[in-house]
């Protein structure tokens, strides 16, 4: 099973211009888990897509998409997952290929964080998120789902976008930190939301995308959903405008917990994937 079930010749490693990493974790989850079946449920969406972009006009498969061995839970905690996601997407960046991760819980994305900046130090991320996810630590451990946000931020700059959920700590820490932070209540009062944004991103750029950024209506399987999210349309405008400014070295798509008998959260992932790849390809 290869993302968007594709043939060996645009398959292979050497020829992929992008490398998808599915990586089936979710054991810090707190509400509902099920993300561990994320990963293996985007793939079988994705061999259902049309591999004609209707919107791009291109078959951005040609590019090359290469499609990794599942990156399975170590039972040793989240650290060591944290770690096992930085030596392969490490690996993957070594290759000057773009890596994808498949999620699994956003408590995998620093570890993706830390190896893009390893070899792109100015790196900015770009993080979507109903969560804040700016907590020190949560249920005993800085590795949680509630911290990635926190841990990026450790690593280098922090946008986050479509924000709707945050501790009073979280909200104190924001008026120190060097996090910029677009709250989905205030985005949209403006009409020059979008151009706000961009004006926070420039150089090189890692996205993270928690699912649960868009509305419920648009995407109800994930673990956490909040009200008042974007909608598809909205997600795409910010990351097709960022990705015509930005040098997009990797991205993350994470928080897919597939509710049996409804295939459409599954397939918008895939989409997702398959419209940002096409974003990124000439
Ligand atoms: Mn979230």
């Amino acid at each position: 099973m290869n993302f968007g079930g594709l043939e060996p010749q645009y398959e292979s490693l050497d020829n992929a211009a992008f490398v998808v990493v599915p990586v089936p974790y979710d054991l810090t989850s707190t509400y509902q888990s099920g993300a561990r079946r994320g990963p293996a449920a985007i793939l079988e969406a994705s061999g259902n897509m049309e591999l004609y972009d209707e919107e791009l006009g291109k078959e951005t498969f040609r590019a090359g998409i290469h499609t990794a061995a599942f990156l399975e839970a170590k039972a040793c905690g989240p650290e060591a997952m944290v770690r096992a996601v930085r030596e392969r997407i490490h690996n993957i960046v070594a290759l000057n290929k773009i890596p994808v991760m498949l999620g699994g819980e956003h408590s995998l994305s620093p570890g993706a964080v830390e190896a893009v900046r390893e070899r792109y130090p100015d790196l900015t991320v770009l993080h979507f998120d109903a969560h804040a996810d700016l907590r020190d630590t949560y249920q005993g451990s800085p590795y949680s789902h509630a911290c990635a946000g926190r841990r990026m931020a450790e690593l280098c700059p922090l946008v986050q976008v479509g924000i709707r959920s945050l501790s009073f700590e979280e909200a104190g820490f924001l008026k120190q930190a060097s996090v910029k932070t677009f709250f989905a209540h205030n985005m949209f009062k403006n009409t020059d939301w979008l151009k706000r944004i961009g004006e926070c991103l420039r150089g090189d750029l890692y996205i993270s995308i928690d699912l649960d950024v868009l509305d419920p209506a648009y995407m109800p399987a994930t673990g956490t959903p909040e009200p008042d999210g974007l909608s598809w349309r909205q997600l795409l405008d910010i990351i097709q405008s960022v990705t015509a400014r930005c040098h997009v070295r990797g991205f993350d798509v994470v928080e897919l917990a597939p509710i049996p008998g409804l295939v459409a959260p599954d397939f918008l992932a895939a989409k997702l994937i398959y419209r940002i790849m096409g974003y990124l390809t000439p």
